[in-house]
Formats: structure tokens, C-alpha cells, sequence
């Protein structure tokens, strides 16, 4: 039967009334029709050697090198034996960006957030990361205060890139440990059997999050217990709370609404008598979501003085949530921020699965947009120095390393994620004409993001743009702020900074090169910053750097204003006219924002200071195109913590003659490969050129505040292929 009549055989049996629910599903069954035709279609024409073709992969073996991925732990037995700890992956998984300390939770009402696309450790789970520029990704880390990484696994481990973007922006996150379904059963019999048992699994849980810099744990223990396990059960929770909280000050364990204190499976929707003997012993409760007008209230009464630790579940989904979720969202936030509770938001990635239209990136940012407008910002940044954002979020189309572009492969890895700018996103059309928005289509300055700024502004006014809402308090020492930009025609854009001190009360200050005369008025003070260049710059960029010292203040408001560059005697400056682009659109791109108390030249150990070494090394293809995937690691000769938090990878492949003279020819210049947070780096199926006489791998030094060292300066490891 071909395709189409058997649509028409289909259509024939549809009822004269289609809602668009009949249709949707139709269409879902039609593709899975489709799907299943093409596979068959697949086996019969793929006829080149059979036998090999339905070989099974073989089976993951996590100690035996491959790409690092992170991925959960599905037995208790695996969690028992931690096997984990010698797995080939374990050094690549773990995050490395703390966070600040004293980082206890703020007492007012917070925002959770618990991530659940598509059964988890999926674009996230390539460590070092992949090749999607359409992966998932979460960026208005300003209105989280705890992430929680799930999927339906015994042990979910949230992968390091969430942890290192997270922690970043001041988020804590949590893993989960569930129990489901008869399987969960069997699983909370063995573990609640005694209650050494119960203390066993509870400390493995801890090394597990301490190992690899995640904040504690969400307990989902959705399953029917006997009263006889509930002693377990609750030795179980408090010696995992108590424990780490002993080994990481700050962590968190909540526990999740589901089994009661009399062993039924039986969501209570709200904090009372059945679920509170749990509360009582960790962190805060996530409350199932279906609950009704007046339990946030009878909640936060029952908590006492831990109202806040009452996070009252939401489903995006929608599914029997209070408000309704999606874009209705707000309905239930409002509710839970009247009644002073917390708030637990479950998979915001709705927006993602359901493809919102228009496109992710837009849809996304409006439906946090509703979040802020009920609740406002949670996270202030910059709080500390250095402060360094290059708008990167942690995916795109290209990346390029000061102002240089170094590769234009899709690409992502959220652990690249800088500072997120706090973009105002109306769920209203604005009367802004300026549109700002982070673009990752083209060339960034540094990583593969940049600001970009276009519009026709009506009557040529600036406009100003929040982009981060600080707290940072200025000392003694002056600050270098530096940014960069690309502009086009008369567009001009200027960095607008707030200082507030209780003496001396409101600053403002305008970093601006152009024609900032007609600003005078509106700020205490215009600076003019001076321009840096730097070798091997993309053309068109122009680095602004300026030094201010405000001690006492604290630094609360930055934000970009765009203008004209006024006409000079009444003339346009002709290089307007000159681009192709129309003279009255503004455009103009900011590429990075660094505040530190030190200029541009950070002093990075010499690499002789280094031992880098390649472990694993595996020769593969033939004669013709040979390929290598070999692990490298490096660390200080002298022992001490490595202080750099990251680390770009280069290769050279170096012929005889460009061995023999030393030189940097053309052909062994040096190819950006990936970036590592941790000191160690997998180099995997790398493609060798032949003539190739053996390999230069260097590891470039990243300071925090974006610097990175001179390529001459770095360490590296070299190998030869002669002889393989
Ligand atoms: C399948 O095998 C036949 C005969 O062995 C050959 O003629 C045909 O080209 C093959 N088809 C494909 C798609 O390889
Ligand atoms: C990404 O890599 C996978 C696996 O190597 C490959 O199948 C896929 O086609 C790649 N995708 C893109 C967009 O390059
Ligand atoms: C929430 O509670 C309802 C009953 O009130 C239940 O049907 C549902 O499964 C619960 N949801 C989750 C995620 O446990
Ligand atoms: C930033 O994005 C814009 C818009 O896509 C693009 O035109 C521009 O090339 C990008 N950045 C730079 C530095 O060019
Ligand atoms: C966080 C995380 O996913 N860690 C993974 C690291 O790699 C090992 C395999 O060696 C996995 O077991 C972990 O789940
Ligand atoms: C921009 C960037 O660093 N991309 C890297 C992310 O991780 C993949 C896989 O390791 C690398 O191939 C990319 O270069």
C-alpha cells in the first residue's frame, strides 16, 4: 500500500469534526508510520555484509577509554561497589567551578528548578562537549537560586557542565535519588533492610556529590513502603543530611512529597502531618504540583519558621497544575510569592520539547520573562572580582579566542557559559526600537556569543539596556573595566555604570570614546576610555579600557546605552555613507565585559613549570588516513593547585621540516581542538595527515577574567608519528 492512499484510507475514517488534538496525533502517527517504513526500507536496501551490520555495539565499558561522557548509576549494587571511582570517565566529570563560599541559602522565598528533558544525559552528557548548536541550554540563571538535575535513574549525577554554569551564577545544584515502581521496591527493601544499610548508601550518596562538586541531593522515594521500613527510611534521610552537611557546609537535601509517614504512596499536594516527619529531618520539601488555591498558605503554616524551605511544585507541563503551567506559568508563581513559600518549578525545558514557537532563543527568553515578572531577580552579579561575561551560552556556530575566530563547527558545552547578561524580555511589544539580543550566528570576540545591538531607534535617541544588576563593593584598589566592540556607521555604544554608596548616594558614571557630549548632563561623570589592540584581532574590533576608583562604593547597575554619534558642524561623518548597510539602522556589537583589579597582562607560569603527558594513546585507520585518540593530562611540577579554571587545546602537526627548522609554517600552525575545565583532556579519532612526523598538543592557560596566555608561552606534549 503506498503512503498515500493509506492516508486516504485514514482520512476516509475521520469524523466530519477534526480538532486540532485529532490532527496533532494523526500527525504523530503518521510519523511514526513513516519512521518505521524508512528503518524497514533501511534493513532491505542495506545489503553490504549483514552479518556485520547486526553485530549489537558493543556494550559501554566504562573503564576502557572513549569520549567522556557522565552518565547515571543505575544499581544499588554499582552504587555499593563504587566501581565509579576507577571508571576511565571519572576524572573528565568533575566540576570544577565552586561556589562562593558561605553560600548558605538566602532567607526569603527561593526559586528550584528542576530539569527534565528528555530522560536527562542528552546534548549535556558529552563532557567535553558536542556538536549541537541547537542543544538544550538554561541561561536566566538570575532568577534561580537551586537546580536540580533529574531523569528516572537510581543515582542521576548532574553532568559537570551544569554544575560549573550553575555555580558560576550562584546556583546550587542537586542530583536525585529515586525509587520507582516494583524495581524501586525491591531497591528500598535492600536498602532499608537495617539501618547501617540505610547509613551506608546515604554516605555513598555524599562522596558521590563531594567527588564530583555538586550541593546535595533530591530524595524521590515514590513508592508503597510497609510502616516497618519507615524507621529506615528516616535514619536513611537525616544521616544523609547530616552527613553533608558536615562535609560540604551549605548542601541541601529535599525531600520529595510523595511517600507518607505511613508507608503510602500518597501525594499530599501541601506540608502537613503525613509528610512533615521528613521535612523535619533535611533541607525543604518539593511539594507535588497538583495542589489547590490555599495550600502554600496552610503550608507555610505548618512549616513554622521554615516557610522557605517549603518549594511548592509547578509543572510547565501543566498536567493538573495549579494555573495551568506554560505560559500561564506566572498564575501559580504569584500565588506562591503572596503566600511567602518557596517555589519548584518542574521542567522549564517545556519550552524546548513543545517547540515554542517562534524559535527557542526567543521563546525561552519570554517565558522567563514571566518568571521576573512575578518574582524579580534572585542572583545579583557582579558580586566578586574578576568579573568577566563574553555572552557565550555555552552552544553556537563558531568560537573564536581573543578577538581571533578558531573554529566554525556547531559546537556546544555549557560549561563555557560566562556571566549571562539580564536582558529585559517584554511579554508585551516594546516601544524599544533598538533590539538586543545574544547572537551566536556569526563571529564573538571570545567564545561564540556576542551583543548584538540593531534596530532604527526612533529620532535617534540612545537607549539604554540593562545587563547585569550587581552587588559588588569597591575597594581601595582601582578597577580595569574592559569590553569590546564592533560598530558599523554612526552607531556608538557606551557602557552606563551605577555606584551607590550611603554617603555620597547615587554615581553615575558613562564610558563612552564618541561624541558623548550630549550625555554631560545626565552623569556625574563621562570617562573616556583608551583603546587596546591585540596581535591576530578579527578586523572591525576595538578594545575599551578604562580605570575607576570609587572606594566605599558599590557598583549596582551596568548597562549598555546605544546612540548616534552626533553629526560634527551639521555634517554626518561620511564613513556612514560609505557602508553598504542603511545609514539609519544602528548596529553595533558588544563582544565581552571584563572588571578586574589587575590590567590585561596576567602573569601565567612559564612551561617549564609543567608536566604534560598523553596516557592511552591509539593509532587507528589505515595507510592512507591515519587517526589518534590519546588522553592527555598535565599538572605543576611543584605540585600546588593548578589556579586556572580552564584550558583551550591546540594541535600542530608538525612534518620533518617543520621539526628540522623550528619553524611555524603554514601547514603546522596550530588547530584550536576543544576546551577543558578539568586538567585532563581526550583527544578522540583525530584525523592525521600524512607526511605528518609527529604531534605538538599544547594547553593554553584561561585566567578567570578571560586572559589567555600567549601560545609561545604554553606547555605542550609532543608524539611521534613516525613509526606507528
Ligand atoms: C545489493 O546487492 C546486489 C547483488 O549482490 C547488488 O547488485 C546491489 O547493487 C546491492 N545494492 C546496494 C544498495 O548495495
Ligand atoms: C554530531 O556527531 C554525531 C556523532 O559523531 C554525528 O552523528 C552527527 O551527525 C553530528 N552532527 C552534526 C550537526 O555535525
Ligand atoms: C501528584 O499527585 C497526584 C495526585 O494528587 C498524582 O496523581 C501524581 O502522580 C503526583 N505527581 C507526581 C509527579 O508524583
Ligand atoms: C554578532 O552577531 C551578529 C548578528 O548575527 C553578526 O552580524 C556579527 O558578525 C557577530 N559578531 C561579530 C563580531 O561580527
Ligand atoms: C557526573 C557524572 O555523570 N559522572 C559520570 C562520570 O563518569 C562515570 C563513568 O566513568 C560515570 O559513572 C559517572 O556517572
Ligand atoms: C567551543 C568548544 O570548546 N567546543 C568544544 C566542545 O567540546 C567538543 C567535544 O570535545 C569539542 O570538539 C569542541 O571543540
Amino acid at each position: 500500500m503506498s503512503l498515500k492512499s493509506m492516508l486516504l484510507l485514514i482520512l476516509r475514517f475521520l469524523p466530519p469534526f477534526i480538532t486540532l488534538k485529532t490532527l496533532k496525533a494523526l500527525h504523530n502517527l503518521l510519523n511514526s508510520l513513516l519512521k518505521t517504513i524508512k528503518k524497514l526500507l533501511g534493513k532491505i536496501m542495506s545489503n553490504q555484509s549483514d552479518d556485520q551490520k547486526s553485530d549489537p555495539p558493543p556494550p559501554f565499558d566504562p573503564s576502557k577509554p572513549s569520549i567522556p561522557i557522565s552518565y547515571p548509576i543505575k544499581t544499588l549494587e554499582d552504587l555499593d561497589s563504587r566501581s565509579y571511582f576507577t571508571s576511565f570517565h571519572y576524572p573528565f566529570n568533575i566540576s570544577n567551578v565552586p561556589l562562593q563560599p558561605n553560600s548558605a541559602l538566602p532567607q526569603r522565598p527561593r526559586i528550584l528548578v528542576c530539569h527534565d528533558l528528555q530522560g536527562g544525559y542528552v546534548d549535556d552528557k558529552w563532557v567535553q562537549g558536542g556538536n549541537n548548536s541547537g542543544a538544550y541550554a538554561i541561561w536566566h540563571w538570575y532568577l534561580i537560586d537551586v537546580f536540580i538535575y533529574f531523569s528516572h535513574d537510581l543515582v542521576t549525577l548532574p553532568p559537570p557542565c551544569w554544575t560549573n554554569t550553575a555555580h558560576r551564577h550562584g546556583v546550587k545544584v542537586l542530583g536525585t535519588f529515586i525509587t520507582e515502581w516494583d524495581e524501586g521496591k525491591a531497591i528500598c527493601k535492600k536498602l532499608l533492610s537495617t539501618k547501617e544499610s540505610a547509613y551506608k548508601y546515604a554516605e555513598r550518596l555524599v562522596e558521590l556529590a563531594i567527588a564530583l562538586g555538586f550541593d546535595g541531593w533530591l530524595l524521590n522515594m515514590e513508592v508503597e513502603l510497609e510502616v516497618g521500613q519507615i524507621p529506615n527510611l528516616k535514619e536513611f534521610v537525616s544521616h544523609l543530611t547530616q552527613t553533608m552537611h558536615s562535609s560540604l557546609p551549605g548542601s541541601l537535601v529535599i525531600w520529595y512529597d510523595s511517600v507518607t509517614i505511613d508507608g503510602k504512596l500518597d501525594w499530599q499536594n501541601q506540608l502537613n502531618e503525613k509528610n512533615k516527619p521528613f521535612f523535619d529531618i533535611s533541607d525543604g520539601i518539593f511539594v507535588n504540583y497538583t495542589w489547590k488555591e490555599d495550600y502554600p498558605k496552610l503550608s507555610a503554616t505548618v512549616a513554622g519558621n521554615r516557610k522557605f524551605d517549603v518549594y511548592m511544585g509547578i509543572d510547565v507541563f501543566g498536567r493538573g497544575t495549579y494555573g495551568g503551567g506554560e505560559w500561564t506559568t506566572n498564575v501559580a508563581l504569584d500565588v506562591i510569592k503572596k503566600d511567602d513559600v518557596s517555589a519548584a518549578l518542574f521542567a522549564p525545558g517545556w519550552v524546548y520539547e513543545t517547540k515554542q514557537p517562534p524559535d527557542f532563543q526567543t521563546a525561552q527568553n519570554c517565558w522567563w520573562a514571566l518568571v521576573e515578572k512575578s518574582w524579580g531577580i534572585v542572583q545579583n552579579y557582579p558580586k566578586v572580582l574578576p568579573f568577566y561575561s563574553n555572552f557565550d551560552q555555552g552552544r553556537g556556530y563558531h568560537f573564536s579566542i581573543d578577538g581571533a575566530q578558531v573554529l566554525s563547527t556547531q559546537w556546544n558545552n555549557i560549561s563555557l557559559q560566562t556571566f549571562q547578561p539580564l536582558l529585559e524580555y517584554a511579554d508585551a511589544p516594546t516601544t524599544n526600537a533598538i533590539e538586543v539580543h545574544v547572537d551566536f550566528k556569526e563571529a564573538s570576540f571570545i567564545g561564540g556569543g556576542n551583543l548584538t545591538f540593531k534596530g532604527i531607534p526612533e529620532a535617534k535617541a540612545s537607549v539604554s539596556t540593562r545587563l547585569f544588576s550587581g552587588e559588588l563593593l569597591m575597594c581601595d584598589l582601582p578597577v580595569h573595566i574592559t569590553y569590546s566592540v564592533k560598530l558599523e556607521g554612526n552607531s556608538q555604544v557606551g557602557l552606563s555604570l551605577e555606584f551607590f554608596s550611603k554617603m555620597k548616594g547615587k554615581r553615575k558614571l558613562l564610558l563612552a570614546s564618541q561624541g558623548m557630549n550630549q550625555f554631560s548632563s545626565k552623569f556625574s561623570e563621562v570617562i573616556v576610555p583608551h583603546q587596546l589592540t591585540k596581535p591576530d584581532m578579527d578586523p572591525g574590533w576595538v578594545i575599551q579600557e578604562c580605570c575607576i576608583a570609587l572606594n566605599g562604593h558599590t557598583l549596582t547597575e551596568i548597562h549598555a546605552l546605544c546612540y548616534w554619534q552626533q553629526p560634527e558642524n551639521g555634517v554626518l561623518i561620511s564613513e556612514a555613507r560609505s557602508n553598504s548597510q542603511d545609514p539609519a539602522e544602528y548596529f553595533a556589537i558588544l563582544g565581552h565585559i571584563r572588571i578586574s583589579t589587575f590590567d590585561q597582562n596576567t602573569e601565567f607560569p612559564p612551561s617549564t613549570s609543567w608536566i604534560v603527558e598523553g596516557q592511552d594513546v591509539e593509532w587507528g585507520g589505515s595507510q592512507g588516513s591515519k587517526t589518534l585518540s590519546l588522553k592527555i593530562s598535565w599538572k605543576l611540577k611543584d605540585g600546588k593547585n593548578s589556579p586556572f579554571p580552564r584550558y583551550n587545546i591546540y594541535v600542530e602537526k608538525l612534518t620533518k621540516e617543520s621539526v628540522t627548522t623550528l619553524a611555524r609554517t603554514q601547514e603546522s600552525a596550530s588547530e584550536f581542538i576543544g576546551v577543558a575545565h578539568v586538567k585532563v583532556f581526550y583527544v578522540s579519532d583525530l584525523v592525521i595527515p600524512s607526511g605528518t612526523s609527529s604531534l605538538k598538543f599544547i594547553i593554553q592557560m584561561c585566567d578567570a577574567d578571560g586572559a589567555s596566555q600567549k601560545l609561545d608561552d604554553a606547555p605542550f606534549f609532543q608524539l611521534n608519528v613516525d613509526g606507528q
